[in-house]
C-alpha cells in the first residue's frame, strides 16, 4: 500500500447538503424539486451532469440551450460558493485529521479525487491544503465518476501503480470509478448505495492506518490465489 486517494465531499467534509441547498433553489426557478433521492444520484457527479440529471427528473433536459444550462450552473455555484464561505477546520469530518497526519507518518501518499472544481478552496478554508500531494483538476479529465480517469490520473500524478493505492469514496459513482481503476475501494456510507466497494465503513471515524493495511493484504492474498 503506497497511496491514498480520497473524494472530498462526503469523505473529508460534508458539502454535500450545501450542493444540495444551492440545486434546490436553482431548480425552484424552473418548477422543478430536488427531493433526497434525486440529491443523492447527483453525489460525485459534475456541475454539469448534476443539472442535466436534474432536467432529466422533470423531463425537461431539452428545454434549454447550452448558454441557458452554462448560465444555470454559474448562478448555482454562485450560490454555493456564498455557503461554503463559512467552512472552517471545525468542519472537518470526524476523524479524518488524526487519520491523515497517520498516513502520512507511515509514508503514504496521500491525493484527491474530487469532481469539484471547488477542492482546492475548499481544501484551503479547511486547513489542510497542504497535507495533499495532489490534487486532480477535474476540469482537465473529460469523463467524470464512473470512469475511471480521476482515480487514473491521480495515480498518475502520485506516481504509483493503481493496485498498490486504496481509493475512498462516499457515492455510489465514485465506488464504481475506484474499482474501474483497478484499486481497492473503501465506502463510507450506507451499504445499500456502496453495494460494490471492497469494504465499507458506516462513518469516517473508524478509518485507521491499520484497517487499510489490514484490507490491503488481505486483498493481495486473494489475488495470488
Ligand atoms: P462543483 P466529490 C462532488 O464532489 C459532489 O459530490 C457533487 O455533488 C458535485 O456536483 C461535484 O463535486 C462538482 O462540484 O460544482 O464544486 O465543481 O464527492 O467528487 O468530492
Ligand atoms: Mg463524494
Amino acid at each position: 500500500m503506497k497511496a491514498v486517494l480520497f473524494d472530498l465531499d462526503g469523505v473529508i467534509t460534508d458539502t454535500a447538503k450545501y450542493h444540495f441547498e444551492a440545486w434546490r433553489a436553482i431548480s425552484k426557478t424552473l418548477d422543478i424539486e430536488v427531493n433526497e433521492d434525486l440529491n443523492e444520484r447527483l453525489k460525485g457527479v459534475s456541475r454539469e451532469e448534476s443539472l442535466n440529471r436534474i432536467l432529466l427528473s422533470a423531463n425537461k433536459e431539452d428545454m434549454y440551450t447550452k448558454e441557458e444550462k452554462d448560465k444555470l450552473c454559474k448562478a448555482k455555484n454562485d450560490v454555493y460558493i456564498e455557503l461554503i464561505n463559512s467552512l472552517t477546520p471545525k468542519d472537518i469530518l470526524p476523524g479524518i485529521e488524526a487519520f491523515i497526519k497517520e498516513l502520512k507518518k507511515n509514508n503514504i501518499k496521500l491525493g484527491i479525487a474530487s469532481a469539484s472544481k471547488n477542492a482546492p478552496r475548499i481544501l484551503e478554508a479547511l486547513g489542510i491544503k497542504d497535507e495533499f500531494d495532489c490534487i486532480v483538476n477535474p476540469s482537465l479529465i473529460s469523463r467524470g465518476k464512473p470512469s475511471p480517469d480521476i482515480f487514473i490520473e491521480g495515480c498518475r500524478m502520485l506516481n504509483v501503480d493503481s493496485k498498490d493505492c486504496i481509493g475512498i469514496e462516499d457515492s455510489y459513482s465514485g465506488i464504481k470509478a475506484i474499482n474501474s481503476a483497478n484499486m481497492i475501494s473503501i465506502g463510507v456510507g450506507k451499504s445499500d448505495i456502496l453495494k460494490d466497494c471492497n469494504y465499507i465503513v458506516d462513518n469516517t471515524e473508524l478509518l485507521d492506518y491499520k484497517l487499510l493495511h489490514k484490507i490491503w493484504s488481505e486483498q493481495e492474498k486473494r489475488k495470488l490465489g
